[in-house]
């Protein structure tokens, strides 16, 4: 077969401009708002029950004085990641930006400063597009009614209270903000919300007529036509938004095949958790990364900073690892793709693909010493293989009426990569 015959998997075609969010693969998320100082994970206001009145306490001490973006955007920089999503509001309700609509924002706060606009800076600064996650659930808007996630739904008093309650103001809320947010801080290149909630026996559930999302839709893309959307709203928009597991291949609605975004965290919870130890190691996170482009798609990775407004030190040496790894392999990464789906893959390896520059790229897992050999329609379509991290030359031998490559491989894995990539022209 010709290469340019070969079955390269597209996703389907976006409202929003998603053809750089493919290309860059690798964005950093970022959970951080006052549940930062319980530091116990940033479900805690939901997780102990805890009533607003209680939670003021939060507001009332956050006050993050070695807050200094620019450091988090070097980090995120200097990981490969190519955009940041930031929590505008998670659901405790807290803003970081001086809303027109709100006192609970941090500017009211003992640090009065807004958060968001220097952190803006800072990552546009360094080349980052911007995305904003905004929560539709709102644990302190004082329409917001109870429902199934809501720290209140064991409260018989305060869901009488409901009765008082218009959450149709609270989606006035909902709406004002987003286009707040959207025009204060123009061009925002992803706005990611979250999160619809499903009704059960006790309380309705809050989805796409509750949030009137199909006037939200319009309202945003008359502000910023070409903004990516996520799936949240109960509307399929952008991208599919898989979270805290790995697909077993390319994300498809209705047999199609779309944009997707894997998010995780690199421990197990979003927000800052100072006692909780599943830190996933920097190969797990690299095999995170290379797997979810193999099928496709991008990987969004959770930064939860601290009280103080620093990302912790387990962060800052996973997000140096990657990078490590990220200097001399991003280009397995960045513009690239699953593989021809002819190209059989060798054992615990993964292919990624650049279309246009017709690179096929070889993540091997494991160093298979002596020698890896590629099978089958690849073979036929290569013309040179190097090892990427230093370029030297990976001499071959090609039978052709056996369709069959061996790459001889020296005993120990060479330095540099402790995940090795061979890079593969194609003709
Ligand atoms: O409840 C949130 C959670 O706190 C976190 O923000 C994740 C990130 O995608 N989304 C929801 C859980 O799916």
């Amino acid at each position: 077969m010709r290469l340019e015959d070969l079955t390269v998997i597209k996703a389907a075609p976006t409202p929003g401009d998603t053809k750089w969010f493919q290309h860059d693969r690798f964005g950093m998320f970022i959970h951080w708002g006052l549940y930062a100082l319980p530091a116990r994970h940033e479900w805690v206001k939901n997780h102990e029950r805890i009533p607003t009145e209680v939670y003021d306490k939060y507001f009332r001490h956050f006050d993050p004085d070695l807050y200094d973006p620019e450091l988090w955007a070097k980090a995120a920089d200097e990981a490969g990641m190519k955009y940041f999503v930031i929590t505008t509001k998670h659901h405790e309700g807290f803003c970081l930006w001086d809303s027109a609509y709100t006192d609970y924002k941090s500017t009211n706060t003992p640090y009065g400063k807004d958060i968001l606009t220097p952190m803006v800076d800072a990552f546009r600064a360094r080349g980052l597009r911007t995305g904003f996650y905004h929560s539709l659930l709102d644990w302190h808007h004082p329409d917001y009614t109870v429902d199934a996630c809501h720290p209140m739904r064991d409260n018989a008093d305060y869901i009488a209270q409901d009765a008082g309650r218009d959450i149709t103001k609270y989606v006035d809320y909902l709406h004002n903000q987003t286009e707040e947010l959207l025009k204060k801080y123009d061009p925002v290149d992803i706005i990611w919300f979250d999160f619809s909630v499903g009704p059960n026996a006790k309380f309705a559930g809050k989805g796409k007529e509750t949030w009137r999302s199909e006037e939200l839709l319009e309202k945003i893309r008359k502000i910023a036509p070409n903004i990516i959307i996520d799936d949240r709203l109960q509307i399929d928009q952008d991208v599919k938004t898989p979270e805290q597991y790995m697909p077993d291949g390319w994300v498809k609605v209705n047999g199609v095949p779309v944009v997707w975004e894997g998010c995780h965290t690199f421990s197990g919870s979003w927000g800052y958790y100072r006692d909780e130890e599943t830190w996933k190691s920097v190969d797990q996170l690299l095999k995170m990364l290379i797997d979810s482009v193999s099928m496709g798609g991008n990987l969004l990775l959770n930064v939860g900073p601290t009280g103080r407004g620093e990302f912790d030190e387990r962060a800052y040496d996973r997000l140096r690892g990657m990078g490590q790894w990220m200097k001399r392999h991003s280009r397995s990464i960045y513009g690239c793709t699953q593989a021809p789906l002819e190209f059989e893959c060798p054992r615990d390896c993964r292919y990624t693909y650049n279309p246009d520059k017709q690179r096929l790229y070889l993540h091997m897992y494991n160093w298979n010493f002596g020698k890896i050999k590629l099978t089958g329609e690849v073979c036929e379509h290569v013309e040179y293989i190097q090892l990427l991290s230093d370029a030297s030359e990976m001499r071959y031998s090609y039978y052709p009426e056996q369709q069959v490559i061996d790459i001889p491989l020296p005993v120990k894995k060479p330095l540099g990569a402790d995940i090795p990539v061979l890079e593969i022209f194609l003709k």
